[in-house]
């Protein structure tokens, strides 16, 4: 870019409960699917980087797993990393699922927050609700004097005013990232989080959520990548039941991948136990 143009440049935390859509609104917003979504509450472990350059302003995005209440300890180091973010960024972004959630327990919660920056609610979902609850909800809010957005992250609908508005809180600043870069996150990680995004959407009730995939091989030749990855799960009866769905798993997985780094993809996925897998699960968490 020209030297002597004005850049613009901060980072924005995205914030709420698990569910409300925060990983949709990133992704939507990147145009990139950064950060895993499923239907199961947190999916989103660490935080996830996403930056949106529209010259001169640079936007970083931190998705952060959802605010609530976290009774195991796995579920405390996922919480500490939401909770940590709020002093990192410039702007605070609170999303809110009005299809589903509760009204009451969302004021108590947005009173609570102990935030310095800038915040923006944002009213998620507005293609499952009628326009009467959206008002009722912006007039319950409107004592937090905070501006409020309505948006459909999943529709990509009402994203250009949040964006808008966003600009207008940056600060003068030089890019942090190059105006190309969709994020920080390397290509592993990345697909090992497309590996366990079908754990979420495969396996059912409580086992994705004690398990984790581990990258262990990346060879990259010209169109082809072939990737080793290991999901790690604490018993034995664990493992059986991957096992079994094992091919599922895998080619979904691929398919993500191969959408992602526009390349053949060859993975091979592996099944371990490891007892100690929740102890290592809350330490790569709390790493993140
Ligand atoms: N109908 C509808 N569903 C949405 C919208 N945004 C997100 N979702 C869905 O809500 C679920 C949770 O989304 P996710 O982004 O993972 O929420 P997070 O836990 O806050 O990151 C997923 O099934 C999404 O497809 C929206 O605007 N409208
Ligand atoms: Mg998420």
């Amino acid at each position: 870019m020209n030297d002597n143009v004005i850049t613009y440049c901060g980072w924005v935390g995205l914030f709420g409960e698990p569910n409300s859509g925060k990983s949709t609104l990133m992704n939507a917003l990147v145009g990139q699917n950064i950060s895993i979504v499923s239907p199961k509450v947190q999916t989103t472990r660490g935080r996830i980087l996403g930056v949106v350059t529209q010259e001169p302003h640079q936007m970083i995005f931190l998705d952060t797993p959802g605010i609530f209440k976290a009774q195991r300890t796995v579920e405390k180091a996922i919480l500490d990393v939401a909770l940590a973010t709020f002093k990192d960024v410039d702007i605070v972004v609170f999303l809110i699922d009005i299809a589903k959630s509760d009204l009451d327990r969302i004021v108590y919660k947005l009173s609570n927050l102990k935030i310095a920056s800038p915040l923006i609610l944002v009213l998620n979902k507005i293609d499952l609700v009628p326009k009467e609850i959206l008002l009722k909800w912006a007039s319950k809010l409107s004592h937090f004097n905070a501006p409020i957005f309505m948006i459909s992250a999943l529709k990509k609908d009402g994203l250009d005013g949040l964006i808008k508005h966003l600009k207008t809180l940056l600060s003068p600043g030089n890019f942090v990232f190059d105006k190309d870069d969709l994020t920080n996150m390397p290509s592993h990680f990345l697909a090992c989080e497309m590996t366990r995004k079908q754990l979420f959407f495969q396996l059912d009730h409580e086992l994705p959520y004690h398990t984790y995939v581990e990258h262990e091989k990346w060879d990259e030749a010209d169109d082809l990548i072939a990737i080793h990855q290991c999901i790690v799960v604490p018993k034995d009866t664990h493992k059986r039941i991957v096992v079994s769905k094992i091919k599922d798993i895998g080619s979904k997985a691929r398919q993500d991948m191969m959408a992602f780094f526009h390349k053949k993809i060859r993975l091979d996925l592996f099944v371990k136990v490891e007892d100690k897998c929740l102890d290592m699960l809350t330490k790569q968490i709390q790493s993140s």
